[in-house]
């Protein structure tokens, strides 16, 4: 990709709106703001101070009057200080397709190319201006559409990540300078006590990335969202809680078994974290040849037995009016498939105290946990419901306000930095250990390290990363 060549493109939605910004960045910036746009001087000489000037679609021909395209405010940012490093220029004009276009065009009349997808934030990266973990958090934070999201992204875009992880590889580099003394004399065995020292120096090393990687289980639900589904068999109440869920009649509720065919899936948000949450279809087993309707029905019961499989949590309704029988055997399922399940009594306005106490008794061998008690008719046990939900989702990680990994290929990296970690106290713990190979496995776990935070030049990843990202990012 040439990162020499100078590019714009608008840094705004497209559709009409009160402003759309275009951002040119690159060598030839301040020459195109002299030859396109009024008052250069003034605004080149300022720096970071926005000018009101007019806003030319050709350069000037001398004796000639220009019209303008338009009057705005314009904004240069001098290099290095600018969102990529180089020199910016950013025009703010009004909103509006013919604007946009028409300066666009001016400016590829000039030589200047459109940006890619991501490309300024990828010329931000290969300027340091932020590191590899910040630019994904930049997409991430734009993507975001809960406060869980926005904040993980937020922490990360603030280079927090970035300092832990750079905070595990300092300790690793001065190990390593260690290390790599002794190598040169290979004669020499290790002295005890130094290996003693260097195990002692892993040790929290390990420690440290072992609560960073167990982290992701949270932050990655916090930066993708949550799948849970209502699980039971048909009539338990399923279409109803999410209904009641949602705060609007989103599925259809009939006192008919089987009403639910398919998966409806809705998202809300549980102290801001986003939970995609399905409504299923009831699951039962039909014996023995069947029926055309019986047919339709299995599909969506295989649909239900999926996510019974795959969410990240159930929540299994229980109607006690109906058959214990069928329902224990789908909760001894249930709770097979799938990790994390809240057992939640349906219909509630209509039982009394003791059949409650009953049916908990009966429960207690099949979900020794407390059972919560809801009704949707009567929206009761729901915000309970809500919590319980929230804690068996974010486990040992109830706030989301710390350093937390929230992306895959972070985790990857991590992991094999601590399985080498791993590899190298084994060495150290084993009999007459070789420096080098030690060494080795410390290089891999720092490799593995500078990967997260972006000290790569493997072409194929930042492609990866920066395609993801919209046009004018
Ligand atoms: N009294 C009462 N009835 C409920 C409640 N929730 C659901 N129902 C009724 O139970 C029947 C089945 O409900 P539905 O939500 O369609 O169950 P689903 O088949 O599991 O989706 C309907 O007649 C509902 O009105 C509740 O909390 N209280
Ligand atoms: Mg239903």
């Amino acid at each position: 990709m040439d990162t020499q060549d100078t590019i714009a493109a608008p840094i705004t939605a497209a559709g009409p709106s009160a402003v759309a910004l275009i951002r040119i960045s690159g060598p030839e910036t301040r020459k195109l703001t002299e030859q396109l746009i009024g008052r250069s001087q003034q605004i080149l000489a300022n720096p970071r101070l926005s000018t009101y000037a007019p806003v030319y679609a050709e350069p000037p021909i001398s004796g000639q009057a220009r019209e303008p395209l338009d009057h705005t405010l314009v904004t240069y940012f001098a290099a290095p200080k600018s969102f990529t490093g180089e020199d910016v220029v950013e025009v703010a004009l009004h909103g509006g397709s013919y604007l946009q276009t028409a300066f666009m065009k001016a400016l590829q009349e000039q030589g200047v190319r459109l940006a890619r997808a991501g490309e300024f934030s990828q010329r931000a990266y290969l300027n340091g201006q932020m590191d590899l973990s910040q630019a994904e958090a930049v997409a991430d934070l734009i993507a975001s559409e809960t406060a869980a999201q926005a904040r993980v992204a937020r922490i990360q875009l603030e280079g927090r990540l970035s300092d832990a992880i750079a905070k595990l590889g300092a300790p690793l580099r001065e190990l390593l300078a260690e290390i790599e003394a002794y190598i040169d004399f290979p004669e020499e065995d290790i002295e005890p006590l130094a290996l003693e020292k260097w195990c002692a120096s892993l040790a929290p090393i390990l420690a440290d990335m072992a609560r960073y990687l167990a982290s992701y289980s949270f932050g990655r639900l916090c930066r993708e969202g949550a799948e849970v589904a209502l699980v039971g068999i048909p009539n338990a109440g399923k279409s109803s809680l999410l209904n009641c869920l949602l705060g609007e009649e989103r599925a259809i509720v009939t006192e008919v078994a089987g009403t639910t065919r398919d998966s409806i899936g809705e998202k809300i948000s549980l102290q801001g974290l986003s939970v995609h949450l399905w409504d299923t279809a009831g699951i039962v087993n039909r014996p023995g040849e069947l029926s055309e309707q019986e047919r339709i029905e299995q599909i969506g019961v295989e649909r239900s037995r999926k996510h019974l499989r795959e969410s990240d949590a159930v929540i299994f309704l229980l109607d006690v009016e109906q058959d214990m029988e069928p329902q224990g055997a789908l909760l001894a399922e249930a709770r097979e498939s799938c990790a994390k399940l809240i057992l939640a009594m349906s219909k509630c306005d209509t039982l009394d105290e003791d059949r409650i106490k009953v049916a908990k008794s009966e429960l207690a061998a099949l979900y020794p946990e407390e059972v919560l008690c809801i009704s949707s008719k009567a929206d009761a046990g729901t915000a309970e419901l809500r919590d319980r939900l929230f804690s068996l989702l974010a486990g040992d990680e109830q706030a989301i306000g710390s350093v937390m990994l929230c992306n895959q290929r972070h985790y990857h990296s991590l992991s094999e930095a601590k399985e080498a970690i791993l590899a190298a106290i084994g060495l150290l713990e084993g009999s007459a250990p070789q420096a080098e190979l030690v060494a080795f496995e410390i290089r891999t776990a720092l490799t593995a390290l500078n990967e997260i935070i972006g000290v790569t030049d493997n072409e194929d990843i930042l492609d990866l990363i920066f395609s993801k990202f919209c046009i004018g990012k």
